[in-house]
């Protein structure tokens, strides 16, 4: 399985198009997502087949860049038809044994428990992750059994061999005392599906969420999570779908490459810099060699495909690229190394998420693109990203909340920066 299931489980968004408000359920999700929701089980009651699978893969296009997993209620058939991420059964649905059997081994399969006779016979399946349901009487489904109780969620949270998740009156007021059980997360359905913002309903369980589990959200994750509208736009540019099929004309690379070429001589002066405003010598160290190693093996990718596609690179900055420059120029300048970090991150990080994003959904045949992508995906460009992931973490920790407040905004202007700089190269405009 290629999802981390606890942390999957957080904030779990079970959907209810008639609890939507009338509101399209593809607002109500990527809205919901964008405040914090780790999961989403699409749940339809009355949908025909056809309608439900069309549905599913309208989420699962929604939700698989942003590496949120979709699960759907039920219907086995429709998530192998649509390749969801799995399947949630209640205990008079097909047979765990059956949905494993038809699922296959990767793919998550949970498992609702009513009671405790439930709980102990899950205990010895091999479900991914069990729902106790309901911990508190609901009025969004009418054939609950007997409501666990917070004192009942203890015990079965206690008992539990899976992962856990609490279903049934999950709201602002109750989740606190919910996830305090020490369960892997809530599922809600109301308390989203019907917020006048999924958004900001979102974004409040999350935060009591946050709290409860006593973990500070690290800022890289926190960061991410605000970026996530950017990265989105980012790989879904035409720019970035058509270097994936390998279709991007030659003429859009080449004058993407050629500032690139530009950007990455002046990046490459700056990791210098920042190398030196680092306070200990094996971090100095570190960073450095970490710098000419990156910069080498993008500076060989770069020379094949200049060569490949005789790219003239005897251009002027465009305004994006000088503004990107300055952008992290005057991070630089500052001397303090959290914020010339932020503001160096994005090109690693983003780059490596987008290389990682295309290798994984790719078009197998190798295409004129795939150097680019290869470089950026690869594990040496990975494991470099997660180290200076870590350093900013470590930074951020430290750092008062208004320097941690400049480190966000230092990474998103970047980001966008991120953005802007591929859109240029596909339209040549700013
Ligand atoms: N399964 C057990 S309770 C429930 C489901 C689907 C509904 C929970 O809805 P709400 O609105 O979050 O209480
Ligand atoms: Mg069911």
């Amino acid at each position: 399985m290629k999802y981390d299931i606890k942390s999957a489980l957080r904030l779990y968004l079970v959907t209810d198009r008639p609890l939507s408000l009338g509101r399209p359920l593809e607002e109500v999700v990527s809205e919901a997502v964008a405040g914090g929701v780790t999961m989403v089980q699409l749940r339809e009651k009355e949908c025909p087949t056809g309608e439900f699978i069309a549905l599913a893969r309208r989420l699962k296009a929604l939700l698989a860049p942003l590496g949120v997993p979709l699960i759907i209620n039920d219907r086995v058939d429709v998530a192998l038809a649509a390749d969801a991420d799995g399947v949630h059964i209640g205990q008079s649905d097909m047979h765990y044994e059956d949905a494993r059997r038809l699922l296959g081994r990767d793919k998550i399969i949970g498992l609702s428990v009513e009671n405790f006779s439930d709980l102990e016979r899950a205990n010895s399946l091999d479900v991914d992750y069990v729902g106790i349901s309901p911990v508190y009487g609901t009025p969004t489904k009418s054939d609950t059994a007997e409501p666990f109780g917070l004192e009942g969620l203890r015990r079965a949270v206690a008992l539990s061999t899976h992962p856990t998740v609490a279903i049934g009156g999950m709201n602002a007021q109750t989740i606190g005392a919910v996830m305090a059980t020490g369960t892997d997360g809530v599922a809600v359905v109301s308390a989203i599906c019907s917020a006048p913002s999924p958004r900001k309903a979102a974004e409040e369980l999350n935060a009591i969420i946050n709290q409860q589990t006593d973990k500070i959200m690290s800022w890289t994750k926190e960061v991410w999570q605000k970026s996530l509208p950017i990265y989105e736009r980012i790989i879904r540019h035409p720019f970035i779908t058509e270097l994936a099929d390998g279709t991007l004309a030659t003429e859009r690379f080449a004058r993407y490459l050629a500032q690139d070429e530009i950007y990455i001589k002046n990046y490459g002066e700056e990791m210098f810099l920042l190398a030196d405003m680092l306070p200990d010598e094996a971090m100095r160290k570190m960073f450095r060699a970490y710098a000419e190693e990156g910069m080498a093996a993008e500076a060989a990718m770069h020379q094949m495909l200049i060569d490949n596609f005789g790219i003239d690179t005897a251009v002027e900055p465009s305004e994006v690229t000088a503004g990107y420059m300055a952008h992290t120029r005057k991070y630089i300048n500052t001397g303090n190394p959290a914020l010339a970090l932020a503001a160096m991150l994005p090109c690693m990080w983003i780059y490596n998420e987008v290389g990682l994003y295309i290798y994984n959904h790719r078009n197998p045949n190798p295409n004129p693109y795939s150097e680019w992508v290869a470089t950026y995906a690869s594990e040496d460009f990975t494991e470099g990203t997660r180290q200076i992931l870590e350093m900013c973490d470590r930074y951020a920790e430290e750092a008062t909340p208004e320097m941690r407040e400049e480190m966000t905004r230092a990474y998103l202007v970047a980001a966008e920066y991120e953005w802007a700089f591929w859109n240029w190269g596909y339209h040549g405009e700013n």
